[in-house]
């Protein structure tokens, strides 16, 4: 296996809680199968997949210190739900702690949670593979979506994010939605209809 991939996932080993490091390895094969499907760097595709959550096993308080630290500017709603940081801080950390200076993948990790308007292939990829990886169970309508990410990537992404509004919308209070995750559903509805 490549040198980069092995020593960080190593590091990660020790970093991440043993569910958190299976997720982890799930979420960088399933993105290479996907950069194999769609004619993405597979490399590239595999490192962003491997440090998409190497922020996630730091404290809350922890992530806002270290943001605050850092200058990383957090919107309303991260400060609220701190577990929504850990996109951000993990790009940081991606460039800091392991040295990842290609910007596309640091972007990727960027907006996997909410997702963003007009995504590259590579922010999708990621997107997705976090969402169909196989250790995921929980999720409803996995098998159809796990088929969709390969036949019409764009949809697969749409009904992902209209899976996780309903989600949110289910489980939390209404106003704890990241209007940047409400702005990437209409953007990619919006693009389906002018299919
Ligand atoms: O870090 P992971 O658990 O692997 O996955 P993730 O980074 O996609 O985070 C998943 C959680 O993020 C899931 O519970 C849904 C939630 N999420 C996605 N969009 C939003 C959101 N949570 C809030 N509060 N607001 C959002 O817009
Ligand atoms: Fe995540
Ligand atoms: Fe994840």
């Amino acid at each position: 296996m490549d040198g980069q991939l092995h020593s960080i996932e190593k590091e990660l080993k020790k970093e991440l809680e043993k569910s958190r490091y299976e997720h982890t390895i799930g979420v960088m094969y399933t993105a290479g199968c996907l950069a194999m499907r769609y004619g993405c760097d597979l490399k590239k595709a595999m490192l962003a997949g491997l440090l998409h959550d190497c922020a996630k096993g730091i404290p809350s308080e922890k992530k806002l210190k270290m943001c605050k630290k850092n200058h990383i500017e957090l919107s309303q709603i991260e400060r609220e739900n701190p577990y929504l940081i850990h996109a951000k801080l993990g790009a940081f950390l991606a460039r800091e702690q392991y040295g990842v200076e290609d910007e596309d993948i640091l972007h990727a990790i960027c907006v996997h949670t909410t997702g963003a308007p007009a995504m590259n292939l590579l922010d999708k990829i990621i997107f997705l593979a976090d969402y169909i990886e196989p250790n995921r169970t929980k999720a409803q309508n996995l098998p159809q979506i796990r088929q969709m990410a390969f036949e019409n990537i764009d949809r697969a992404i749409l009904k992902t994010l209209e899976d996780t509004l309903e989600y949110l919308k289910d489980s939390r209070k209404r106003d704890s939605i990241d209007p940047i995750t409400l702005q990437t559903y209409e953007y990619y509805k919006e693009d389906k209809q002018n299919e």
